[in-house]
């Protein structure tokens, strides 16, 4: 590349406050008085009032509501996989419906979800920018309009870009991404929200968090042989399940911290969304130093040691965590978990016995790697030391093997390093800087459909998440377990003991790939073109275009609230159940990615995919409701547009960790668009939970989890005692009034989780409408 821009920052917006920080952290103390686990210290020291928020006799951590200010914003528009691309859009839409002119934080949008991975980065990359040209515009001219950074198609991963451009230590940041978490690699605090949420951050409205529990994960001794920090993480979210994080944040502490490179740490950040944890974080190491001057913000770090001299970037001594998990770094296996859910972890001496017990073929069709959770330097030297290794060994790759870089510098740097080259050698396709094949944006020519098993350094592993085929199996592993199995092209591979046949008659085996966190000439930038001029001046005159018959772009229009604004009865109106969920019912089945990505900013035409692979509960099938006005059955959303059409208000009755997964804000928009007001679940997850009340959605969880199977389609829920919630009376909460089919009537206790500020969402029919009013 001709043009190199400079590696060197400018690190005025990105260097964190850290003497106000500090400050607002003696007033913390002031009021606490105990010592501080560092997730403490970096949160309440963004509180923007702490005496209001912290003072009371009450516990903090899983009580409080803190009002914080973070520091930037983050979001993803358009890449690889379907979701998150799809939620930058609608998410831009709402903010330019809050009637504003300027972000009152640093933000950055990054193009990343709509790429498609077909037959390589170049072709790839060019056929999507044409595809989604009209969303691309949209969002760039969005950005140019109100001075946000803006991150083209090609840059790379948002979560990669914000770990080499904008996370520094003690930072607090949003992300409307569940990923976001990537950034704790640096020691910060880095959350996924929802697109409201962010439009909280955006527009200088405090943004509201449930003062987390924190978890401590001690870590000891030192990994060895083929355990990467991947490993570490795969480990964890077997002990801790899908929802063991659920209201914490994760706070890794210990003598086994040091030695990670930060890279690895945000590969165990970037997974502790798979665990449901708000966050995740670590103490400021030497390595994060580091890392902050080889990605040019040599200003940040020094700036971050002297934070750190002064106490604020660990935890005090005596710090007292909600629980506390041990880890033997020394005995940590390579670990491999799936198939369809990210916690059901094997240790590789076992996988192969797993394989056969469950009497799957002991072969698999493809090996990826890369994505934001692992495509960092260090990631991509140890699979080139294993790809070399093969090579001289004569051997290729079994089966097909996709490379995804995590960003232009990461492809750049290792293009350079011959890296990439070393790859190519054995067989390896490299895809383009973005979500591409980890989003379902992955256009499979080998495997349509059919059952069949497929190894990647991803995080996520839903059903048919990667290629749209239910049936393949996805297996999260460490990148250098996925190139080494990609070399026998067997499940029950382990090249830590198995060698694989060569046609010498002699047989090879790996040593134990080693690998370099950070480059020994430096990192190079790649493509000047994509970097965004920081914190650039707004533009007013740029026009932000939607066309009136856009099939990609619609304007959001304002929910209408559901309460009678005359009447000082603030109840639910009755509403009719559509259906009982059953089982695992992630933001993917509630909004299904891969062909519907290109809908994300168009709300009326996403909604026909609202819960097409849910189950029903009354029956066992998926994407089936029952119309018990009319006796009839249909999709469900048929079922729910018949509803909307009769102006009949439902409800939707849950089953555990619902809305699990992605930020993904369809999910909650879908069905309030068709007239959902209330959702009674055995339990939800955070992000989405914070989704549906921010679109005027009521979450209630059942007292009782046996109430689920009490409630069926065509029931009628009302509520009892909203009135009082919303009147603030001490330990409210809302009885739930059941009108059977067959006029039986019974009422169930339920408890809720509404602030006093997210009853005013709910009251308005949405945060929006909220935020809207206070600002007119
Ligand atoms: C994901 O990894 O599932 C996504 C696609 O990045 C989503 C975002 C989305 O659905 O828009 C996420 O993690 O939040
Ligand atoms: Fe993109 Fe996948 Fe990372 Fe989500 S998890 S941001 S889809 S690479």
């Amino acid at each position: 590349f001709a043009t190199q821009v400079p590696l060197e920052k400018d690190c005025t917006s990105i260097t964190p406050p850290y003497n106000s920080l500090i400050q607002k952290l003696e007033r913390v103390r002031k009021i606490l008085n105990r010592p501080l686990t560092l997730a403490e210290k970096i949160l309440y020291s963004h509180i923007i009032d702490p005496e209001a928020s912290l003072s009371g006799n009450g516990r903090i951590r899983g009580e409080a509501y803190l009002q914080l200010r973070p520091e930037r914003v983050a979001m993803q528009d358009a890449s690889a996989h379907f979701k998150t691309v799809e939620e930058l859009r609608p998410f831009r839409l709402q903010f330019m419906s809050a009637g504003l002119a300027q972000c009152d934080v640093p933000t950055s949008i990054h193009c990343d979800h709509l790429i498609q991975a077909i037959d390589g980065a170049e072709s790839d990359l060019k056929r999507s920018i044409v595809s989604n040209q009209e969303v691309f515009d949209f969002l760039q001219s969005a950005a140019q309009k109100y001075g946000i950074e803006f991150w083209a198609p090609g840059s790379g991963i948002i979560h990669q870009i914000v770990l080499e451009n904008y996370a520094a230590p003690g930072m607090l940041m949003l992300g409307t991404d569940s990923h976001t978490p990537n950034a704790g690699g640096l020691g910060m605090l880095a959350i996924g929200v929802g697109g409201a949420d962010a439009v909280d951050a955006m527009t200088g409205t405090p943004w509201e968090l449930k003062a987390p529990k924190v978890i401590g994960v001690h870590l000891t001794g030192q990994m060895n042989g083929w355990a990467t920090p991947k490993d570490l993480i795969l480990h964890l979210a077997g002990k801790l399940t899908v929802r063991g994080g659920t209201g914490s944040i994760l706070e890794y502490y210990g003598p086994g911290v040091a030695a990670q490179s930060c890279t690895g740490l945000a590969t165990i950040a970037n997974m502790g969304a798979e665990v449901g944890a708000t966050t995740s974080t670590f103490p400021y190491s030497k390595n994060m130093r580091e890392y902050l001057k080889a990605t040019g913000r040599s200003p940040v770090a020094a700036a971050a040691d002297k934070a750190a001299s002064q106490g604020f970037l660990s935890a005090d001594e005596g710090a007292e965590y909600d629980d506390v998990i041990e880890i033997n770094l020394s005995e940590l296996e390579p670990t491999i978990n799936g198939p369809f859910t990210p916690d059901l972890a094997t240790p590789i001496s076992q996988f192969g016995k797993f394989v056969k017990e469950q009497g799957w073929k002991d072969e698999f069709s493809a090996g990826l790697i890369g994505s934001c959770t692992n495509s960092s330097y260090e990631d991509m030297t140890s699979v080139a030391d294993l790809a070399r290794q093969a090579k001289a060994a004569r051997l290729t790759t079994k089966v097909p093997f996709l490379c995804t870089p995590g960003s232009e510098q990461i492809r750049a740097t290792i293009e350079r390093d011959n890296v990439t080259s070393a790859l190519e050698d054995v067989g390896a396709l490299v895809l383009a800087n973005a979500c591409g094949p980890c989003i379902g944006q992955w256009k499979r020519t080998d495997q349509k459909e059919g059952e069949n098993a497929i190894l990647t350094s991803f995080n996520r592993n839903f059903k048919s998440r990667n290629d749209g085929n239910a049936k393949t199996m996805n297996f999260l592993a460490s990148p250098t377990i996925v190139t080494a199995m990609a070399f026998s092209g067997k499940l029950s591979f382990n090249p830590m003991v198995d060698s694989i046949p060569l046609p010498s008659g002699e047989e090879f085996k790996f040593k134990a790939p080693s690998g370099q966190d950070l480059p020994t000439n430096g990192f190079i930038p790649g493509d000047n073109s994509y970097y965004p001029s920081p914190s650039p001046a707004p533009r007013p005159e740029v026009e932000v275009v939607i066309k009136p018959d856009s099939q990609r772009l619609e304007v959001l229009q304002p929910f209408t609230s559901p309460f009678d604004a005359s009447s000082d009865k603030l109840e639910l109106p009755p509403l009719k159940v559509l259906l009982r969920v059953r089982g695992k019912c992630t933001t993917d089945h509630i909004s299904a990615a891969g062909p519907w990505l290109k809908y994300k900013g168009h709300l009326t035409n996403i909604s026909e995919n609202l819960l097409i692979t849910a189950i029903n509960d009354e029956g066992g099938e998926m994407n089936v409701a029952f119309d018990r006005d009319t006796n009839t059955s249909g999709t469900i959303p048929e079922v729910a547009k018949r509803f909307k059409a009769r102006q009949q208000p439902w409800a939707l009755v849950v089953d555990d960790n619902y809305g699990e997964g992605s930020a993904r804000e369809h999910a909650a928009l879908q069905p309030r668009f068709y007239g959902c007001h209330m959702i009674l679940a055995r339990s939800f997850a955070r992000i989405h939970e914070t989704n549906l009340k921010k679109q005027g959605v009521l979450p209630l969880w059942f007292t009782d989890k046996n109430d689920y199977s009490k409630i069926g389609s065509g029931d009628i829920l009302e509520t009892i005692g909203l009135s009082d919630v919303f009147a603030g009376k001490p330990d409210a909460s809302v009885t739930v009034k059941v009108t059977k089919l067959d006029g039986t009537v019974f009422e169930i206790p339920t408890k809720h989780t509404m602030s006093a500020d997210q009853l005013k969402w709910l009251k308005a029919g949405s945060a929006l409408n909220y935020i809207r009013s206070i600002k007119n």
